[in-house]
């Protein structure tokens, strides 16, 4: 136990905090009350003094704020009882640097957190409202890309589902992921305005307001007790404002912090130059600080070296490092204690620039020896790998960071001679070896490797699955790995069940729950007893109505979104994720005009009926995904109108793909497609959500597809494709995609179609490039792998039609999918990255809705130095 400031003050103020526990138990009802009675009066207040509005008058959106603010207030309590306990314990802290982080709609979450969803539903329908309504009000907070951001997402979740003290870190950017729109079957983006009608879930916290410095020059002095030290005169300095959003955990009184930083100019204005009548001017540099927080960078694996980029991820790393001594000094512990107060981890190397700033301030502005301030960075980081596409790993130009970064760029010279000192030691002559392993790439434009710099920096390096961690060690980072072995792990992924079951499928939820209790939703693991009703027929019964009556709603949002009408008893084929070419959605576009060709070739043909189904977004630079997406619309035009096929393919592309709507779409999945070339995809997220709801998966050995294999046994599982040592051979004998093309009819009608303008209403232009490219060069493997994939969609369609072995499939996935749970993964970090325990959290009263163990009549609150 620390004695900080802190803690003396809130003894100090005792008769404040005696007052504070009074004042929350008399106000439980106004504000904190969960009984349906005290929901719907504090709904009808904050719509009359929040909204300023009668009921009569108000809109939608109206009632959506509204609501959202009656929730806010409940959760507030645990929010700020959660800071006090953290600071009063001086609790050691997770800081989960990330620059996306893709949150999903707040409200029906908060709901199943607090664990007053049913009597919120209650009260809204009693005030003859429609609550399914307001939960479709709220805009999705898109602050990520992909897979990266929404795996931050679930570790929050986690995290304080655990109860393990932690801080989201990143950036509050004012535009998020676009909006796709469809314009005669291309991608065209609009901005994402999230926040144009106020976001209700976060706090601004102006009080927090740190400076970032960038550009200009360093300067050598030397101190009064005669020390030689570096001062960075800047050329610009910016201020960083956090916002911070609540993370509760699920039926626990925790509830941990998001914090995302805004960049804004110092002052409104720059009365220098205003003064001098620059007005414009005196804007204009308001104007560029803004920019900083502006947009997310829509790419998904491919790095461009874009000063903006560098800049953001350099604003909130010092912003948050800033941040933390601030806690840090806050609650009386020395700066020598940074590490073991706070583990940080690197979600991937956007953030990495962190291992150099943390350097700059213990150097430069706290003037710890290089020694000391080095063990400590290293003892601080762990960095996490999210991808193998060499064209994702970030490189950023030696004279971007001269110009950006001076300082950083000198403290990154010396973290590499230091550690090219290592590598001579431990492999004495080897010159290539140093060359490989440099911090600076000297090959064409002089670069700084930010992998490079992660593994240096940190503790731990860890891949994302099983095989990924393997080809990390082997390929990617096999110089590191001969350094640093120890260094090296392997966190598979893990996806929170909280929202990707029991938000999003009730009726899932409830069957399970009456057959094993609840107890699964903290402990997937527990799914395993659902093993003995695989075979029940009642059981049977009632997991296909539930899957039906999934597909049946997923039916009518199709109808409503495209105007397509699918029959839910047809399979349903789901492939939704980013678009890349290495995800290879081409090959289920080739599978798909196959099967068009078999029944165009024989109408009587016999095949099960599927709905197929498209989302996801390409990056707007991205020519050929954009194509891609280009080539499904045009074939779902085809196939649609085609009476030939009527009743047995459909084929629908669902715009803007995002977490709320891809909640509708993996309870409604019955087969989920996880098809990219092996070796490619990281871990994938996607396919632990779908199995998770009972969807069986037709996949190749990649990422955790093999892990998820092998947990749900060979049996229940399509695995077709090239492993990843057979692609690496084919590639090296010379792999010649022409050789399949010749040789298999099938192939070549299908691919000849797309070239002959039958999708293009007989342009033979604009697919060409695509087409070209399989037949070229096909680097991803498609034509390779077409008939091992059209083999094996034979017998998932065989499967499909033995009901009762595919409900048996279904359940077993299910049961066999625990492991993927975030809650997993996440205890896997704390107990072997980060050696953190749980902390627990007070409530000084029990109302009705509380956890079970949440102790009661407890008095210790403070309100002194709180962490958030
Ligand atoms: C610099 C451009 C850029 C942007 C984003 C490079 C790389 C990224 C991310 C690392 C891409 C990403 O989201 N990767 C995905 O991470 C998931 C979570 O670990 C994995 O499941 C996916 O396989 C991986 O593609």
């Amino acid at each position: 136990m620390i004695h900080s400031a802190s803690v003396k003050s809130s003894q100090d103020n005792q008769q404040l905090n005696d007052s504070l526990v009074e004042h929350e138990i008399l106000r439980t009802n106004h504000r904190t009350g969960m009984s349906v009675a005290d929901l719907k009066q504090a709904f009808l207040d904050n719509l009359f003094y929040d909204q300023g509005k009668f009921p009569a008058l108000a809109t939608q959106r109206d009632y959506y704020m509204a609501l959202a603010y009656t929730v806010r207030d409940r959760l507030l309590q645990r929010w700020n009882h959660t800071a006090a306990t953290y600071t009063e314990q001086g609790s050691r802290t997770v800081a989960y640097f990330s620059a996306e982080f893709l949150m999903g709609p707040q409200l029906g979450k908060n709901l199943n957190s607090l664990g007053i969803y049913n009597q919120v539903q209650t009260a809204i329908t009693e005030l003859g409202l429609d609550f399914e309504v307001m939960l479709a009000e709220e805009a999705e907070p898109g602050l990520g890309n992909g897979g990266l951001g929404r795996l931050a997402a679930c570790y929050l979740d986690s995290l304080a589902t655990l109860e393990i003290p932690s801080l989201g870190y990143g950036i509050r950017y004012e535009f998020g992921i676009f909006q796709q729109d469809l314009q005669d079957g291309w991608q065209v983006e609009k901005t994402d305005k999230w926040l144009r009608l106020g976001n209700p879930w976060e706090l601004k916290r102006p009080e927090w307001e740190v400076e970032v410095k960038f550009g200009g020059h360093t300067d050598t002095y030397i101190d009064d007790k005669g020390c030689y030290g570096v001062r960075w005169i800047p050329d610009q300095v910016v201020s960083g404002i956090p916002y911070d959003t609540p993370i509760l955990g699920y039926q626990t009184a925790t509830a941990n912090t998001l914090r995302l930083w805004t960049a804004e100019a110092p002052e409104s204005f720059n009365f220098e130059s205003f003064n001098s009548g620059d007005y414009l001017g005196a804007v204009y540099e308001k104007v560029i600080s803004e920019n900083i927080s502006k947009v997310l960078y829509p790419n998904d694996d491919s790095s461009q070296g874009k000063q903006l980029r560098l800049t953001q991820q350099y604003f909130f790393v010092a912003c948050s490092l800033q941040d933390m001594l601030r806690i840090l000094l806050g609650q009386g512990f020395p700066l020598e204690k940074f590490a073991d107060k706070f583990a940080v981890q690197l979600n991937d190397t956007h953030p990495a620039i962190a291992v150099v700033e943390l350097m700059r301030l213990f150097v430069d502005e706290h003037h710890l020896g290089w020694e000391q301030a080095w063990s400590i960075t290293q003892r601080t980081f762990g960095y996490t790998n999210h991808t193998l596409l060499p064209e994702a790993l970030e490189r950023w130009p030696v004279e971007l960071f001269e110009h950006l970064l001076p300082r950083h760029l000198q403290l990154i010279y010396e973290i590499n001679h230091r550690f090219i000192d290592e590598v001579r030691i431990k492999f004495p002559g080897d010159e290539a070896r140093l060359t490989r392993l440099s911090l600076i790439d000297e090959t064409g434009e002089r670069s700084i490797r930010m992998a490079h710099l992660a593994c240096v920096g940190s503790h731990t390096i860890n891949g994302v699955a099983a095989l990924h961690t393997e080809l990390l060690k082997q390929d990617v980072l096999q110089d590191f790995y001969a350094m640093y072995p120890h260094k090296f792990q392997n966190k598979t992924n893990g996806v929170t069940p909280r929202r990707f079951m029991v938000l999003s499928n009730p009726k899932l939820t409830d069957l399970i729950t009456t057959k094993i209790g609840d107890q699964w939703i903290r402990s997937l693991e527990q799914l395993q007893q659902l093993e003995v009703f695989t075979d029940d027929p009642p059981f049977q019964d009632s997991w296909r109505e539930v899957k039906l009556n999934c597909k049946r709603e997923l039916a009518v949002l199709i109808q409503q979104q495209t105007g397509i009408i699918v029959d839910p008893n047809s399979m349903f084929d789901i492939l939704i994720k980013r678009f890349h070419e290495y995800k290879r959605q081409h090959l289920k576009v080739l599978h798909i005009i196959a099967l068009y060709n078999r029944i165009k070739a024989n109408p009587d043909i016999d095949i099960t009926p599927r709905t197929f189904i498209f989302g996801g977004k390409a990056a707007p630079g991205y020519w050929m995904a954009k194509l891609i997406i280009k080539l499904i619309n045009s074939v779902a035009d085809v196939v649609n109108r085609d009476p030939d096929v009527r009743g047995r393919l459909k084929v629908v592309f669902m715009k803007n793909f995002s977490v709320k709507l891809a909640q509708h779409l993996y309870p409604a999945a019955d087969l989920s497609e996880q098809i990219s070339t092996a070796g490619k995809e990281a871990s994938g997220t996607g396919n632990m959500k779908f199995a998770l709801n009972g969807a069986l998966t037709v996949g190749t050995l990649d990422g955790a597809n093999v892990e998820i294999r092998e947990q749900v046994g060979a049996e229940n599982f399509f695995l077709f494709g090239l492993t990843t040592e057979q692609i690496y051979e084919m590639r090296s004998k010379g792999y010649d995609p022409q050789t399949y093309y010749q040789s298999n009819p099938e192939l070549k009608l299908a691919i000849d179609r797309i070239s002959s303008g039958f999708f293009s209403s007989g342009d033979t232009e604009v697919f060409k490039s695509l087409t070209d490219s399989l037949l070229y060069h096909d680097p991803y493997f498609l034509l390779a792998d077409f008939q091992s994939y059209l083999n094996i969609q034979e017998q998932v369609d065989l499967a499909f039609r033995d009901t009762a072995r595919w409900t048996q499939m279904s359940v077993l996935n299910v049961a066999r999918a625990g492991i993927f749970s975030s809650d997993r993964a996440i205890q896997e970090y704390c107990d072997q990255i980060w050696n953190i325990k749980p902390t627990k959290v007070k409530l000084p009263f029990s109302n009705s809705q509380e956890s079970p163990d949440a102790p009661t009549n407890s008095k210790q609150i403070s309100t002194a130095g709180k962490i958030n």
